[in-house]
């Protein structure tokens, strides 16, 4: 755990802007430099705005960025591997429970992700890809599976959360998420909360919705890694291939960004990133339980 004094020094405020995240998602995009990782000591390595842009890493706590070399990133990445890395294997996981608002949720100490993103994205599927296991979080083809808030418990140790999505028009009025106040119970006040995993389909080019999500999270000072999902589709000939709208939506964060979240190329179906995801969640899952 945090000591009281680094608590304090990486605790953050809630918001003075009350926009209502995601309840009509329309929320100005900001061009406020933003930092992604707040509870996170970190640095940038590269000079402003080079010409071609040069990648900007995310070093993590305890890594001198003098001693970083290309070899130290995580491949698909812009991650880097600090001495807070640790096990990251997954031994056992449990279902413990589901809650409907966030002061439902399980009262514990124990760290957390969240894996936020749009309807369909891949969030249960990327669960289930962490801990391979086909079924622990439901998936479905048909956006709007997930309809609560899903705790599950990994090595007895911490939790990888499940939420619904977000961006799905269609839903029901009953299996809507009340986004406005989710975000004030959840991402503004839950203590154990380590990051939130932004999932964003790197198959389409950069969508609105997502980037206005980022920018909510960096100008409430949540911490977020990046997380593209789907970079196993390849579309023929039409559309971008997820290389172009990765690269897309870096220049678009580029834009409102100070610092560079952490992010990384996945995939469900292949099992990409899934192995260099969870060391850098073991990463920055040692440095707040330190
Ligand atoms: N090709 C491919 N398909 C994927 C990948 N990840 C998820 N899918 C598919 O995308 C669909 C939606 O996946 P889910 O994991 O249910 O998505 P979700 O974000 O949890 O959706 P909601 O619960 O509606 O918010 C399913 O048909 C998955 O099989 C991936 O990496 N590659
Ligand atoms: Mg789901």
């Amino acid at each position: 755990m945090l000591t009281a004094a680094a608590r304090i020094r990486l605790s953050f405020s809630p918001s003075l802007n009350p926009s209502p995240f995601l309840t009509t998602l329309s929320f100005p995009f900001s061009t406020t430099p933003l930092n992604p990782n707040p509870r996170l000591p970190h640095h940038i390595s590269a000079t402003p705005k080079p010409t071609p842009p040069k990648p900007i890493l995310f070093i993590p706590p305890g890594l001198d960025p003098d001693e970083v070399t290309d070899q130290m990133i995580l491949p698909g990445s812009n991650i880097l591997v600090g001495p807070y890395a640790g096990d990251s294997k997954i031994k056992q996981v449990e279902f413990m429970g589901s809650s409907v608002r966030p002061k439902d949720c399980p009262k514990d100490d124990r760290p957390e992700f969240a894996m936020l993103g749009r309807s369909n994205v891949g969030k249960s599927s990327l669960i289930n890809t962490l801990v391979r296991k086909k079924e622990v979080a439901l998936t479905s083809k048909k956006p709007g599976k997930t309809q609560l808030i899903n705790h599950f418990l990994v090595n007895k140790s911490w939790y990888l959360v499940d939420l619904p999505g977000y961006g799905f028009a269609n839903a029901p009025e009953s299996a809507r998420m009340d986004w406005s106040s989710f975000t004030k119970g959840y991402f503004l006040n839950r203590e154990t909360l380590v990051a939130v995993l932004l999932l964003v389909d790197a198959s389409v080019p950069p969508q609105k919705i997502d980037l206005d999500c980022a920018n909510w999270l960096g100008r409430n000072n949540i911490a977020m890694t990046l997380v593209f999902t789907k970079c196993d589709k390849i579309k023929g000939g039409k559309g971008k291939r997820p290389d172009d709208n990765i690269k897309s939506f870096q220049e678009l964060i580029r834009e409102s960004y100070k610092i560079h979240p952490p992010w990384i190329m996945t995939s469900s179906a292949t099992g990409l990133g899934r192995d260099n995801l969870l060391l850098h969640m073991s990463q920055l899952r040692n440095y707040w339980d330190n």
